[in-house]
């Protein structure tokens, strides 16, 4: 049996015109069809729904809170009974025809079938000179990646068999849209790839999904494939956060020293020392919050409680970074050294803690 994915977002308008294409094209095949929503705006799910009385083979799954389009794919494969798992875009864009042979290719071969735009006889279609340019870097970078190379590993029209999906599984990346080439990286060298050639077709309705957010995380998906697997991409920004809150932490106690200049001098400067730690432990925490750890963002009372562990962790990891520095000193390390090493210990402890206690799920 075949199990058809089809990922939604705002495909409400092009669900009612694309069912009955894909019925059409797999008369006489067993088959279902799996419609995976992120909980669209224009309410696709609803409109799945509506369609799934007249079209038994239909189902639909709806995600509240989730976003992606690998993700989607994965739940969707997941959740699916046939032998032979599918996916195509829901707007059109790919071709109907093609899903028979793709499907035939892998109960032959066990391995995979994509429709490619870039074998030979295949087309991008009407793409700007940008998209055209943007995809042809991408498809290269991604290439030297690859396990099983094939001309379009970008492609977001395929069939795989399903018991080699479940072993690769727990090995894939859910971040961003291009599911085929994780799989590509993942699978056995050994593994079948057929490629079907055809014409990326027009939107029906609606717009591209493909947003710089959505091309960012392409990048932060190359970086995890590849340096990723020995420092993490979360260390690198927790990093960069703390190297932000290092220039906040001298203009602010700058500027405190500025406004206090009428007190005592030993006084100014702890109070304005202080006010500067307080003051970058804060913008830290707001950074590491909406970018670092954006997967798992703490929100409402959670980023109350969230805040006071990540205080309690930084100062834990101040007196690391302090016995480290004090060790290395008092052994004559150059005084650089020590401090810097110091330096290095408190940031491993506080991300690490901040990781576990804070940021949990990461
Ligand atoms: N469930 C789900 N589907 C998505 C998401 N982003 C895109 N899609 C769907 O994935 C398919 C491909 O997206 P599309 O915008 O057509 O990308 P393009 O063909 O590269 O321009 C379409 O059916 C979209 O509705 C998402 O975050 N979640
Ligand atoms: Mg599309």
């Amino acid at each position: 049996m075949l199990s058809l994915v089809l990922p939604t977002f705002n495909e409400a308008q092009n669900l009612p015109e694309l069912i009955p294409r894909i019925e059409a094209a797999l008369e006489g095949l067993e088959y279902e069809i799996i419609v995976v929503d992120d909980d669209s705006p224009d309410g696709t799910w609803r409109i799945g729904l509506e369609l799934a009385k007249s079209h038994p083979s239909l189902r639909v799954i709806r995600r509240v809170g989730r976003r992606g389009l690998s993700s989607a794919v994965i739940e969707g494969f997941l959740a699916a009974t046939g032998d032979v798992l599918a996916v195509m875009d829901a707007d059109g864009q790919h071709d109907t025809g093609l899903l028979a042979q793709l499907y035939e290719s892998v109960t032959r071969t066990q391995g995979i079938a994509l429709g490619s735009r870039y074998a030979e006889g295949g087309s991008v279609g009407q793409w700007d000179e940008r998209r055209h340019l943007m995809s042809r870097v991408a498809t290269q970078l991604s290439l030297r990646l690859c396990a099983v190379k094939v001309a379009d590993p970008m492609s977001g029209f395929f069939a795989i068999d399903r018991e080699l999906f479940e072993r690769t599984r727990p090995r894939l990346n859910s971040k961003g849209f291009k599911i085929l080439l994780d799989l590509l990286v993942q699978i056995p060298k050994d593994t079948a790839a057929e490629e079907f050639a055809f014409t990326f077709g027009s939107r029906m309705h609606g717009e591209s999904k493909l947003s710089g957010r959505v091309q960012l995380e392409f990048l932060e998906y190359l970086y995890d494939v590849t340096v990723g697997r020995l420092i993490p991409l979360t260390f690198v920004k927790f990093c960069i956060v703390g190297a932000f809150g290092v220039l906040v932490h001298l203009a602010v106690f700058k500027l405190a020293r500025h406004l206090l200049e009428g007190t005592g001098d030993d006084f100014g400067f702890r109070l304005s020392k202080a006010v500067a730690i307080e003051v970058a432990i804060v913008s830290n925490f707001l950074l590491n919050n909406v970018w670092t750890f954006s997967h798992v963002r703490l929100v409402g009372v959670d980023a109350l409680t969230g805040f006071f562990k990540f205080n309690a962790a930084c100062a834990l990891g101040a007196l690391a970074d302090l016995a480290v520095a004090d060790y290395l000193h008092r052994s004559s390390t150059p005084e650089t050294v020590a401090v810097l090493a110091g330096a290095f210990v408190g940031a491993l402890w506080n991300y690490g803690m901040n990781r576990l206690v804070t940021w949990r799920a990461a």
